[in-house]
């Protein structure tokens, strides 16, 4: 019998992914590649690529050492055929075969070149995820909005977690009301633990260094965990440091502190190197033992079976059309203060600066400051995603796409929130010290020293108002407005046109 190919790609690191289970080690062979179409369809940050290549060289050597057949490329292979299919094609004719198991990708692009490939591809479901594919149509069908709240109630239900019997743990679904403390003075955070590259992750560094100059982001120091062993250790650091304070602190924002109480495990969960759902247990097994407040896991565990499996959902109920999608019609260019371009905004500089060093930023970071400001500033959603799709060690289209398309810019028409995550300076003061150090004034509101997001807010409010004025959470906002003296609004809307010239011009702000 000819061989079949399995394919494995970077973000299909699990033994047990779907494609690696229907394959018989003793018949086919497993084919992963490094391939200059994955690490260039979007400029990815250094730091990701050298993870992913890592893991992928560790996985391989596991799978190996395993009983498995591993045909594996490197991306300086003279024989490198560039991308997946082109390797897949190039492995066939190698290993004399016709077939191909692949697990469903996390991209509509890569699903579509699967499809459409001269091979035979058997496609399997990831089963990775807690929710099916049938299960989130069932769901979502006949709901007139699909909201996250009831769907995470059915993954509550449906893996036991924080459940007592058929009632949530504590009584209450959901405890956010109690997790949005602003920060104290002097708030730190543990720093998740740091891996000393091997020989291994040193040869894909100096890869990484040579051909990937030119993007954005800072390879070293490299410290992510590139195997499961090293990411569990990640994950126990932050069940014992940082899970009792992370619901507190979830939406704090501090200068210098990258990481607070947040686990940066996002990583480790998408690439395969951490499962979701024993991620949730431990974090449960910590509030049953009395060592986490229920708030705090309770918070954690949604962000995974709630969040996570709901984006994903939407990404695959929406199609592939998604992430072009750019309902409010913005099209001014990305400004280069998302390179790292100068700028006064204390806020912007922080995290843009920790997207550069760490390939990370928190959730509230890139939710409320670096999309809120692109969303205020009208910049075209189409260049909003492929900067997050680019710069972030986590990013894939499944999750990434839903988030800033949908939640963070809107541009889905409120798919995914029923309102655009907008505010002025006063929330980012509010949840962080940003605003104390910066050159900008959060009280001022009109003037060349106001806050740009307190006169980008009222710019953005007015430029929708036929579209959000009707929306019950948002009329309050247009009451405001409408109460403030003519000469005032009249100033507000000037100084902000005055900004977004700036911005058009490609000048600081
Ligand atoms: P924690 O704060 O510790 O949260 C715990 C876990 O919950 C995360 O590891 C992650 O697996 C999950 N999670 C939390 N929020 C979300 C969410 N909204 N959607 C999906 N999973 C979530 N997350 C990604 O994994 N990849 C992305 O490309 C991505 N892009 C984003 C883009 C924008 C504009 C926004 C606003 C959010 C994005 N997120 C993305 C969601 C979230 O910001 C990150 O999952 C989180 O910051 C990762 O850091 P952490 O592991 O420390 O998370
Ligand atoms: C993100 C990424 C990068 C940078 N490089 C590779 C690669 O060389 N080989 C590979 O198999 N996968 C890579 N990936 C992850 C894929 O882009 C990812 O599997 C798809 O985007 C689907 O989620
Ligand atoms: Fe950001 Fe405005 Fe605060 Fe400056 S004043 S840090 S621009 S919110």
């Amino acid at each position: 019998m000819s061989p079949r190919l399995v394919l494995v790609l970077g973000d299909q690191l699990t033994p047990t992914v779907a494609a690696l289970r229907a394959a018989d080690r003793t018949r086919d062979v497993v084919v992963m590649a490094e391939v200059a179409a994955e690490t260039d369809y979007v400029a990815h940050h250094p730091k990701k690529i050298a993870f992913l290549f890592a893991s992928m060289r560790k996985f391989a050597a596991r799978l190996q050492a395993d009983g498995w057949r591993v045909a594996y490329t490197r991306l300086d292979d003279p024989e490198n055929a560039g991308s997946i299919g082109a390797e897949l094609l190039r492995r066939a004719e190698e290993f004399g075969a016709s077939e191909v198991l692949a697990t469903e990708p996390g991209e509509w692009r890569l699903i579509e070149a699967l499809r459409d490939h001269p091979l035979t591809v058997h496609l399997l479901e990831d089963d990775r995820f807690l929710c099916t594919h049938a299960e989130f149509e069932a769901w979502a069908k006949g709901r007139k909005a699909l909201r996250m709240e009831f769907f995470y109630r059915e993954m509550r239900r449906k893996t036991g977690l924080l459940m007592d019997g058929d009632q949530p743990e504590g009584g209450q679904w959901n405890y956010d009301h109690d997790n949005r403390k602003g920060p104290p003075k002097g708030l730190s955070g543990p720093v998740p633990p740091r891996f000393e590259p091997d020989d291994v992750t040193e040869e894909v560094l100096t890869l990484v260094e040579t051909r990937f100059d030119t993007h954005f982001g800072d390879l070293r120091p490299f410290w992510f965990a590139t195997e499961p062993a090293q990411a569990d250790k990640a994950l126990d650091h932050f069940i014992a440091h940082a899970l009792p304070k992370f619901g507190d602190y979830q939406d704090a924002m501090v200068t210098g502190q990258d990481f607070l109480f947040h686990s940066v495990l996002s990583v480790y969960i998408n690439a395969g190197l951490l499962d979701p759902l024993e991620v949730c247990r431990r974090a449960e097994a910590a509030y049953r033992a009395g060592d986490a407040p229920l708030n705090a896991v309770e918070g954690f565990i949604r962000q995974i079976i709630g969040w996570r499996e709901f984006v994903r959902g939407i990404y695959f109920h929406e199609g592939p059309d998604y992430a072009g999608r750019n309902a409010l019609g913005h099209s001014r260019k990305l400004p280069p203060v998302y390179w790292g371009g100068e700028t006064r905004m204390r806020c912007m500089k922080e995290a843009v600066g920790v997207t550069r060093r760490e390939a990370y930023a928190h959730h509230i970071q890139r939710l409320m400051v670096t999309g809120n400001f692109a969303l205020l500033a009208g910049i075209d959603p189409g260049e909003v995603h492929e900067w997050y799709l680019a710069i972030y060690a986590d990013a894939y289209e499944w999750v990434e796409a839903p988030n800033t398309v949908g939640m963070s810019q809107f541009a889905d028409g409120g798919v995914v929130g029923s309102k655009p995550y907008v505010s002025s300076g006063n929330y980012i003061d509010r949840m962080s010290d940003y605003c104390k150090t910066c050159d900008y004034g959060v009280k001022i509101k009109t003037g060349p020293d106001a806050c740009p997001f307190n006169l980008l807010y009222w710019h953005f409010l007015i430029r929708h108002r036929d579209r959000f004025s009707q929306n019950p959470r948002m009329a309050q906002m247009y009451r405001t407005w409408d109460r403030m003296a003519d000469d005032r609004r009249a100033r507000v809307l000037a100084d902000a046109g005055v900004l977004l010239e700036r911005l058009e011009a490609g000048q600081p702000v």
